[in-house]
């Protein structure tokens, strides 16, 4: 095995450098090697060692991998204590990256530089742990107990200026990090420093509001999770115990953690997040350039994708129907853009720069230069076809044509053009320039390389890009009608639409879905119900055209399925609504019966699974971790569950299967997906077609 880290001397000063591509995780090899150069160190005459990686950071934390297999010695936290036991100084020149295990290995040196624009944190939580190498004993004690909680449960990395006011790093440093580290230790060494333990420092207070108002904090923060309060509950132990007695705490509590079900669901998240860009098919394709872009429609949709790149350093050119058109959405795209400036997201400077590269315009030859062109007009069919055949008239040769749609086929869309295989599908959420999921949607005739230009130009805007097939809603909104028809089933039985969001709620997700109708605007599943006419096995409910007729459309108008006022300003619940629901039961001839909370998570996610099935069956999404990555970057669905597709592997494929059976009711909507069956019968998993 080549050597991960490399032991050389500058005079009396050790440089030990990691190499461990890509982020210089901490696996076994690694540790091993950084212990054993430290022993080198500590047996050598050099008076002082420096710390640092090799490539582009420091040190990206444990390596996650290893998670869920036994552990293998010597584990992380026993390489920090023997690099904060060395009795001589060691020095970390931190640069790029400094999380997790990767930031509690420098807590073990007895001396912390970093270089501008590294990032300092320990986002265990974020995948349901809590830093299990010292970090919630040692942070407490450098930086005190409150900024340690902000920084253990909050997750967020911080910057090098804020790590030097809270006394987490000693210096910032300037110029190349070996030179700088190695200037630093020779420093310290003229100053005769020493080695400098965070073990000996005293214990920390306890912090300022009160154990007691953190926990409750927490809890309101990140309902439904675990790791944020057992990571508070290490801090505790940092203030009661001295080091080793809080290691051990520490230690308990990891382990405890370890064996969750959401360090499960949220590590799988972390992985998924990676893998879908790595495309089945996609290999050695080109993406073409994407160096300006065009936008048809200056709505909510197209303002928002043209607010998308210039975020990102991309001039756009807009093209609307009428010059007031035009000029609206240059007001809507600048108001995007000054509240990116107030969040922090964009100096005022490059918003003026980026205005600078922005055309709103009325004239379709605007675009004759534009590398890629996404049209994202009124969802019909004609007007669609109209603006391609413009465009295929003016786009340049190879040019991308993409199409905004959330429904509509995208086969007959590129058949308005002479150039079907420029052609795909770009599906953006609202608002485009927030949300993180982009659904690349490919269409039969489709070049390879538009569809890595489609992944390419996803990554410049700072997407999560997902490839989907073409058919009515792609992945997102196809399993949504579904899982939103088994909610109407169970309402058309007996649930009242309240229970169902509370239910779904609990098992965390954002919103109940019939709050997300609400504020989506129930004239959305209105037209979709209109487009569609009727579907063998999905429920009609005659109450949602009720409540539309009576221009009862969810927030937007004060009522929906909730009523919203001063007085409840959330919403709050309507009894003229479950009048409605009663008169269809009445009219149908159903009884209503109790629905538990089990069974109301039970069905909704059994529809969703088993529609997740189909669309896997249809080659819509190629694997599973493609669904899991759109449900949770575009729906709601909650992270710690690692997605419907992970829930089902972890709830067993089989208990779903058997779960669909006994739902059956002659409608064909329980009907358990063929794949479902196979997967069930073969005794395999999700996780195993992901691999596959
Ligand atoms: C921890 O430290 C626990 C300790 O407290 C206690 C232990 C006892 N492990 O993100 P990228 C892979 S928990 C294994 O695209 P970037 C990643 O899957 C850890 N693999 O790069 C990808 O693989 P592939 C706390 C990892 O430059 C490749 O590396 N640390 C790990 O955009 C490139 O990743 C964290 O939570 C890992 N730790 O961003 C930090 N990290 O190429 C997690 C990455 O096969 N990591 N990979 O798809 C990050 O936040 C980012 O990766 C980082 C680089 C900012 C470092």
């Amino acid at each position: 095995m080549s050597d991960l880290v490399t032991y050389d001397r500058e005079g009396p000063i050790a440089v030990l450098t990691v190499d461990n591509p890509p982020v210089n995780a901490l696996g076994l090899a690694l540790r091993t090697q950084l212990k054993d150069a430290v022993a080198r160190f500590i047996d050598d005459d050099a008076e002082i060692a420096v710390i640092l990686g090799g490539g582009k950071l420091f040190l990206g934390g444990a390596d996650v991998s290893e998670f869920g297999k036994p552990p293998q010695d010597p584990w992380l936290p026993e390489v920090v204590n023997f690099i904060e036991d060395c009795p001589k100084p060691v020095v970390a020149a931190i640069h790029g990256v400094a999380l997790g295990g990767g930031l509690e290995v420098a807590l073990g040196c007895h001396y912390r530089l970093a270089m501008p624009g590294t990032k300092l944190g320990l986002p265990e939580v974020t995948l349901g742990i809590l830093p299990g190498a010292g970090g919630t004993q040692r942070a407490p004690r450098v930086v005190g107990t409150d900024t340690a909680l902000e920084m253990i449960t909050g997750g967020k990395p911080i910057g090098p200026d804020e790590a030097l006011e809270a006394g987490l790093i000693d210096r910032v440093g300037e110029g190349e990090t070996r030179a700088t580290g190695v200037a630093y230790a020779q420093d310290l060494l003229d100053q005769g420093a020493g080695p400098r333990p965070i073990k000996a420092m005293d214990r920390p207070a306890a912090p300022a509001e009160g154990w007691d108002a953190w926990e409750a904090k927490l809890h309101a923060k990140y309902p439904g999770q675990v790791a944020q309060v057992q990571a508070m509950r290490a801090v505790k132990a940092a203030t009661e115990h001295d080091l080793p007695e809080g290691l051990d705490e520490e230690r308990r509590l990891f382990n405890a953690l370890m064996d969750t079900p959401q360090r499960e669901g949220l590590i799988h998240a972390f992985f998924i997040e990676r893998k879908v860009a790595k495309v089945p098919g996609l290999e050695g394709a080109t993406p073409r350039d994407i160096g300006s872009i065009g936008v048809i429609g200056g709505g909510t949709m197209g303002s928002g994708i043209a607010t998308a790149a210039l975020l990102r350093g991309l001039p756009v050119t807009l093209v609307e129907m009428k010059q007031e058109a035009a000029d609206k959405a240059q007001a809507t795209i600048a108001g995007n853009l000054d509240g990116a400036v107030k969040r922090g997201k964009m100096s005022a400077a490059k918003r003026d720069a980026a205005l600078g590269t922005l055309h709103c315009v009325t004239d379709y030859g605007a675009l004759k230069d534009a590398d890629v062109i996404i049209e994202a007009v009124f969802e019909s069919m004609d007007v669609k076809k109209e603006v391609f055949t413009k465009l295929d008239a003016i786009a340049k040769p190879g040019a991308v044509l993409a199409t905004n749609t959330s429904y509509l086929d995208i086969n007959e869309i590129a058949q308005a053009t002479s150039r079907p295989a420029d052609v795909i599908g770009l599906h953006f959420f609202s608002p485009a320039h927030i949300m993180k999921l982009l659904e690349v949607v490919v269409a039969d005739a489709t070049d390879k390389d538009v569809t890595a230009t489609g992944f390419a130009l996803g990554k410049r805007l700072g997407k999560v890009s997902v490839r989907a097939g073409v058919c009515d809603g792609f992945i997102g909104n196809r399993m949504l009608s579904h899982y939103r028809s088994a909610a109407d089933w169970m309402m058309l039985h007996g649930a009242s639409p309240y229970q169902i969001d509370r239910a779904l709620e609990d098992f965390g997700f954002a919103m109940g879905p019939n709050k997300v109708a609400d504020l989506a605007g129930l004239d959305i599943g209105y037209m979709t119900r209109q487009r569609k006419g009727r579907e063998a096995g999905i429920v009609h409910p005659q109450w949602a055209d009720d409540l539309y007729d009576m221009d009862r459309l969810g927030r937007k108008t004060g009522r929906g399925f909730y009523i919203y006022d001063d007085e409840s300003p959330k919403g709050r619940e309507d009894p003229e609504v479950l009048d409605l629901i009663e008169q269809e039961r009445r009219k149908q001839g159903i009884e209503a019966r109790d629905f538990s909370a089990d069974e109301i998570v039970d069905r909704y996610m059994a529809a969703m699974v088993n529609e997740g099935a189909r669309v896997l069956e249809d080659g819509i999404a190629l694997r599973p971790l493609d669904i899991d990555v759109v449900k949770l970057m575009g729906y709601g669905f909650p992270r710690y569950r690692g997605g419907p597709m992970k829930y089902a592997d972890m709830t067993g494929i089989a208990t779903i299967r058997d779960r669909l059976r006994d739902y059956e009711d002659g409608s064909g909507f329980w009907t358990p997906a063929p794949l479902l069956e196979e997967l069930a019968e073969d005794g395999r998993t999700f996780e195993d077609m992901n691999n596959a």
